[in-house]
């Protein structure tokens, strides 16, 4: 058993990811949290994590021979896959893990690459991955192969490491004697920044998010506009939120000056930015943004992100960029809202 794990670990870790550990593939220990969270309705148009519940609670009846994830992280700060030609010259609006080619693809390449190296080692035993999109409790998973603890931001937060990094799993029907972390482990301690610092109150209580107020729920799931009241807060993000975990003393410890300097902006080009989302035509910012994050919400969704911020900076100078929209029958009403914050 032992030459496996060490076999493994001397695998993995030759394919640099920025940290990994081991779980038993089974009921998450937070699944109960889970249902409840659905039940609250907390998850707003998000369906699939309703159609997920039943594979999260029993992953085997979704995946019969797992036995084990082998799990991954990958920092996002530096971006580790930058597009070439990226077409802002203002990333601050920008989530850090959006500002550059898009990880269900460059990171689920590393891990599918990971899986054919393990295939190769481990011929008769089946493996296959994932992040993000499928029906795995990633931060419970991760937080079980001892990768960090939920800080009260719901991010799976480490102390060395902090929280800018993505998760990804490795499903294999290796079977390895594991020990499970002390899951009581809690480094957050008095400490309430996140939930002081964000902007919509989203964060309802410690580790429970409210995802219906999430700016990264407004700017990137949520198929219609932002509500009238939730609009203003969204502040000048076109493109998810990192607020709750830049203000994390445990990530500015570890990235220092660095993480402040991301996000400074200048208001020129701005304009220039969103002129250009407002007027340049939907196709054309498909191209442009291809493989990347950005293009999930495709051109109509960055001109309707592109027309909060608009209107929440009050950039008047863009009142014939936005003019443009008044009639459009999907982003005409938030048209006219931004001309009426001027
Ligand atoms: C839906 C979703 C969202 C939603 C809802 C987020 C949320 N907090 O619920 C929205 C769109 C708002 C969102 C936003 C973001 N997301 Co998101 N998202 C997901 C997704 C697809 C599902 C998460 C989910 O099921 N949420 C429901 C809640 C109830 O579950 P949960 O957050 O996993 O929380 C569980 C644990 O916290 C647990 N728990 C609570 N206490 C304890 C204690 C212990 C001991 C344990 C073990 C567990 C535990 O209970 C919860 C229920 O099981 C995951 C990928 C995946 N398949 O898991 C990515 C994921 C969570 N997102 C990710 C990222 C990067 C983001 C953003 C930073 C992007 C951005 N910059 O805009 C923000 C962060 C906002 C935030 N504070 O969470 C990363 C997080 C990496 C990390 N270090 O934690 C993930 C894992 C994607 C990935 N593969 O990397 N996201
Ligand atoms: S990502 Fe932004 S809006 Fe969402 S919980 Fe964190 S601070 Fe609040
Ligand atoms: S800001 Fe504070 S409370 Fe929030 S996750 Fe970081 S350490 Fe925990």
């Amino acid at each position: 058993m032992s030459t496996i794990l060490e076999k493994l670990n001397a695998l993995v870790r030759n394919e640099g990811f920025t940290n990994f550990g081991f779980a038993e593939v089974t009921t998450p220990f937070s699944i109960d949290l889970y249902d409840r969270w659905l039940s609250d309705g907390l998850n707003g148009e998000m369906d699939y994590l309703e159609r997920h519940a039943e594979d999260k609670r029993n992953p085997q009846k979704f995946y019969k021979r797992a036995r084990t994830a082998i799990v991954v992280t990958q920092s996002y700060l530096p971006h580790p896959a930058p597009k070439e030609g990226w077409p802002l010259k203002d990333v601050a609006g920008v989530a850090l893990y959006a500002r550059g080619r898009d990880y269900h693809r460059f990171f689920h390449t590393r891990l599918r690459a990971l899986c054919a190296k393990l295939a190769t080692e481990f011929p008769g035993e089946e493996f296959t991955s994932f992040t993000d999109a499928g029906p795995v409790l990633e931060r419970d998973l991760a937080a079980r192969a001892g990768l960090g603890w939920i800080g009260k931001n719901t991010c799976l937060l480490d102390r060395s490491k902090g929280s800018l990094f993505l998760l990804g799993e490795v499903y294999s029907s290796l079977t390895l004697p594991l020990e499970l972390p002390d899951l009581s482990r809690d480094f957050c301690g008095t400490c309430t920044r996140c939930l002081d610092a964000c902007p919509t109150g989203a964060l309802i209580e410690p580790r429970k998010l409210d995802a219906r107020k999430c700016i990264s729920y407004l700017t990137i799931e949520m198929k219609d506009a932002a509500p009238p009241d939730l609009r203003s807060k969204i502040g000048s993000w076109l493109f998810g939120c990192d607020i709750c975990q830049t203000v994390c003393p445990w990530n500015i410890k570890v990235h220092g000056d660095q993480l402040s300097a991301q996000y400074q902006s200048s208001e020129e080009s701005l304009v220039e930015d969103l002129r250009y989302l407002l007027t340049a035509p939907n196709r054309q910012l498909e191209r442009d943004f291809e493989a990347t994050p950005l293009a999930r919400i495709n051109g109509i969704g960055l001109k309707r992100n592109a027309l909060v911020v608009a209107g929440n900076r009050r950039l008047a100078v863009l009142a014939p960029e936005i003019n443009r929209h008044v009639d459009h029958p999907r982003i005409g009403d938030l048209a006219r809202w931004a001309l009426s914050q001027f």
